[in-house]
C-alpha cells in the first residue's frame, strides 16, 4: 500500500478558533498568533514521536497490535517498510502542519545483519528523509539511538557490565549523532534506556555510573569534533524498563552532570509523565531544571493518577500544563527545544485518524495552556505576591546572611538583643489555586 494513507483528512488541519465544532481543527492553536513577543509557533516548537506513531500497532505486554498501520505490514522488505513508513508520517506532519518530528534511529531505519549494514540503513533512510524534509519544511527537533531494544543492552549500554556493549553502544550514538547533525537536528537526546539495575547484588554502582560519565563525555567531545551546535539532553526517569533507573530525576541528573563535570555541556529532556513517576509534578521539574539553568526540551504527555507506570497518553488537562508552561515562560522560554508528544493512542483507538484527533487535542491542550501562563506571567499574580513574601531578603538583615556576614552567634545576639518574634503569614494557596481557574476558563 502506498501514499495517501489518511485519506479521511483531506485538507491541513487549520485554526478555527474556541468555537469551532469541527473535530478536525484546531480550537486554540494558531501559530502565528504572537504571545509574549512570540509567535505561537515558536515557543511550542510542537513535534510528532516518530516512535509511538508510526512505529508502533499497539502491541503490549499483554496482547498483539491493534492498531490500522499498513505501512508496518510484515512480510515487506524492511527498507521497502522503511521508505513507505516515512511517506506516511511526512504525510502525517504534513496534514498536521506540525514543524518537527523525533526519532530514536531503528525507527528510521531497521537493523541490519550487522553493525556495517544498520549503519548504511540509516544513512540511507537519512537521504530520504532530507528529501521530504527540503519538500515539507519539517524540521528535526531531536535525534536519539535506541540502546535499550535489542538484547544486547538487556544489562544496560553505557552502564554495562561488558566494554564490549559500550563500545557498541558508543558506535550507534556516533552514528546517529552524525545523522541528526546533517539532518540540522536543534538537539540530541540520550534518555538511559537500561541505564539502571534490577538487583546490587549482581551491580556494581560505583562502576557503572562512571562509565555512565565517561559516555557522556565521548558524546559531548565528538558533538565538538563534528560541529554539531544543537543542545545534548538526558531524559530523566525513574524506573521502567529497570527498577532503579539512574537519570532518576531532575535533581538525580543534575548532580550527576556536577560530579562527572558536564554541567555546562548538557542539559535536560523533560517529560511530564517521567516527572509523576518520579512522585514530583511537572512543574516542579521544570522549576528545578530551570533554577539549575539545566532546562532544554519537553516531552509533553500525561501519566494517570491510579496507575504506576509509564502509559504516556496525549495532554488533555490545560490546568496542568498551564503550571509546566508558567515555569517554562518565567525561565525565559524554550530555545533550542519544543513539545514532543512522546505520547501513545490508547490501544482501542483503531483508525489512522485517531493520529490526528490526538495530536490536534495535545497541541490544543499547551496552547491553551500557552495563553493561560502568558497572562498570569503578564499581569503579574504571582509574581507581586512572590516579591511580596520574600521582600524581607532585600532588607538589611536577609542581605547580610546571604552575603554571609552573619554568624551563629551574631544571629543568636540579633534575635536576643531585639527580642524579635517573627509571625507566621498566610501563604494563600486556595486563593492563588482559584486565580489559576480563572485564568484558564476566561483566557482567550
Ligand atoms: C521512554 C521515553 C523515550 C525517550 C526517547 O520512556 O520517553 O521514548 O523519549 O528514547
Ligand atoms: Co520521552
Amino acid at each position: 500500500m502506498s501514499a495517501p494513507f489518511f485519506t479521511d483528512v483531506t485538507e491541513p488541519i487549520a485554526y478555527e478558533g474556541a468555537g469551532s465544532d469541527n473535530p478536525l481543527a484546531f480550537r486554540w492553536y494558531d501559530p502565528d498568533r504572537v504571545v509574549a513577543g512570540r509567535r505561537m509557533h515558536d515557543h511550542l516548537r510542537f513535534s510528532v514521536a516518530y516512535w509511538h506513531s508510526f512505529n508502533w500497532n499497539g502491541f503490549d505486554v499483554f496482547g498483539d497490535g491493534t492498531l490500522d498501520r499498513p505501512w508496518l505490514e510484515s512480510g515487506a522488505d524492511p527498507m521497502a517498510q522503511a521508505r513507505t513508513k516515512m511517506a506516511a508520517a511526512f504525510e502525517f506532519f504534513d496534514k498536521l502542519g506540525v514543524g518537527f518530528f523525533c526519532f530514536h534511529d531503528r525507527d528510521i531505519a531497521p537493523e541490519g545483519a550487522s553493525f556495517k549494514q544498520s549503519c548504511a540503513f540509516l544513512h540511507e533512510m537519512a537521504d530520504a528523509a532530507a528529501e521530504h524534509m527540503e519538500r515539507s519544511g519539517v524540521g528535526l527537533l531531536w535525534g536519539t539511538a535506541n540502546l535499550f531494544f535489542h538484547p544486547r543492552y538487556a544489562a544496560g549500554a553505557a552502564t554495562n557490565p561488558d566494554p564490549e556493549v559500550f563500545a557498541y553502544a558508543a558506535a550507534q550514538v556516533r552514528a546517529c549523532l552524525e545523522v541528526t547533525h546533517r539532518l540540522g537536528g536543534a538537539n540530541y537526546v540520550l534518555w538511559g534506556g537500561r541505564e539502571g539495575y534490577e538487583t546490587l547484588l549482581n551491580t556494581d554502582l560505583q562502576r557503572e555510573l562512571d562509565q555512565l560519565g565517561r559516555f557522556l563525555h565521548l558524546v559531548v567531545e565528538h558533538k565538538h569534533r563534528i560541529g554539531f551546535d544543537g543542545a545534548i539532553l538526558i531524559e530523566p526517569k525513574p524506573f521502567e524498563p529497570t527498577k532503579h533507573q539512574y537519570d532518576f530525576d531532575v535533581a538525580a541528573v543534575h548532580a550527576f552532570l556536577q560530579r562527572y563535570d558536564l554541567v555546562d555541556e548538557v542539559k535536560l529532556n523533560i517529560e511530564v509523565n517521567h516527572a509523576t513517576l518520579a512522585g514530583h509534578d511537572f512543574h516542579h521539574e521544570v522549576a528545578a531544571a530551570v533554577a539549575a539553568g539545566l532546562l532544554g526540551s519537553v516531552d509533553a504527555n500525561a501519566g494517570d493518577d491510579r496507575l504506576g507506570w509509564d502509559v504516556d497518553r496525549f495532554p488533555v488537562s490545560v490546568e496542568q500544563m498551564s503550571l509546566g508552561l508558567y515555569e517554562i515562560l518565567r525561565g525565559g522560554g524554550l530555545t533550542t527545544g519544543g513539545f514532543n508528544f512522546d505520547a501513545k493512542l490508547r490501544r482501542q483507538s483503531l483508525h489512522r485518524s485517531d493520529l490526528f484527533h490526538a495530536h490536534i487535542g495535545g497541541m490544543d491542550t499547551v496552547a491553551h495552556a500557552l495563553l493561560v501562563a502568558a497572562e498570569m506571567l503578564a499581569d503579574g499574580v504571582f509574581e507581586r505576591g512572590r516579591a511580596q513574601r520574600y521582600r524581607g531578603w532585600d532588607g538589611e538583615l536577609g542581605r547580610g546572611i546571604l552575603a554571609g556576614d552573619r554568624s551563629l552567634q551574631d544571629l543568636h545576639a540579633y534575635v536576643s538583643s531585639r527580642d524579635t518574634s517573627p509571625q507566621p503569614v498566610s501563604g494563600r494557596q486556595e486563593a492563588l489555586e482559584n486565580l489559576v481557574a480563572r485564568y484558564v476558563h476566561q483566557v482567550r
